[in-house]
């Protein structure tokens, strides 16, 4: 059995569409962000950087002791080098999908993330019109990255539909909420319509849903609490010698 710590969020759900696409066990173990699960000594102990997804596979290659992982790529890089799929191991094949899997890791999860973080801003933050831009252009940039792979190749590493296309499927659905006109991006829409329509996508997009709260149902002391502890996070200290 594989443990997924996980919330509904993008970086979660690449997780729940690859498990969904192997057809394999899992159980969800939620970590509400919004609450602080993910600073406790329990989880911290699977995901030092206090970040969800995680997850513990109970039977890792080979047995022995329970296998913990985290960073949503490695977790695709374990999960498809176990199962033996959507990830073909010819070198070049190989590396081209390790390469897409990097670029989702490095630029368009955190650039897509930021984009949306000063958009949501209300106007009590002070004027993000620089964040904004900045973040806006990038992530324009980085559907015309996706766009232009797309114009002579069916999925992000070639024929094959892989776990590249599982990783940078859940960050492209807000296109609307990040300020894309997806018409502008046509073999990117081409893209994101077909793997969309993959009923293991829809229900790894699908799981865990109903967990999350309406902001407006919290006080606005809890809304202040909980953008304090998701925004303005510091280190924490090492523990004593
Ligand atoms: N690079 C990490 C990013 C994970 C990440 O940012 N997770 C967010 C939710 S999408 C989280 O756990 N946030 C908790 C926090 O900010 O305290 C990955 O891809 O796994």
């Amino acid at each position: 059995m594989i443990d997924v710590h996980y919330w509904p969020t993008p970086n979660g759900k690449k997780v729940t569409i690859l498990l969904e696409e192997l057809g394999i066990p899992y159980r969800v173990v939620p970590v509400h962000i919004g609450r602080g699960d993910q600073f406790t000594d329990e989880f911290l102990k699977i995901s030092p950087n206090n970040r969800m997804p995680a997850i513990v596979d109970h039977e890792p290659p080979g047995g022995g002791a329970p296998i913990s992982v985290f960073e949503s790529g490695a977790i695709m890089l374990y999960l498809a080098e176990k199962a033996g799929r959507f990830w073909p191991q010819e070198p070049r094949a190989k590396y081209e999908v390790v390469q897409w899997v990097m670029w989702q890791m490095a630029n368009q999860g955190p650039k897509t993330g930021e984009n949306g973080h000063f958009r949501r801003l209300g106007p009590e933050q002070g004027d993000q019109s620089y964040a904004i831009r900045r973040f806006g252009d990038e992530v324009h940039r980085l559907y015309g990255v996706l766009n232009n792979r797309l114009y002579d190749r069916r999925y992000l590493a070639g024929d094959e539909y892989t776990i590249a296309d599982m990783i940078s499927y859940p960050w492209t659905v807000n296109w609307q909420g990040q300020g894309i006109d997806i018409e502008e991006f046509k073999y990117f829409k081409r893209w994101f319509e077909e793997v969309g329509a993959r009923p293991a996508v829809q229900r790894g997009m699908a799981v865990a849903a109903g967990i999350t709260e309406d902001p407006a149902s919290l006080s606005p002391e809890e809304q202040a609490r909980r953008r304090a502890l998701l925004y303005n996070q510091r280190a924490r200290p090492a523990p004593a010698a």
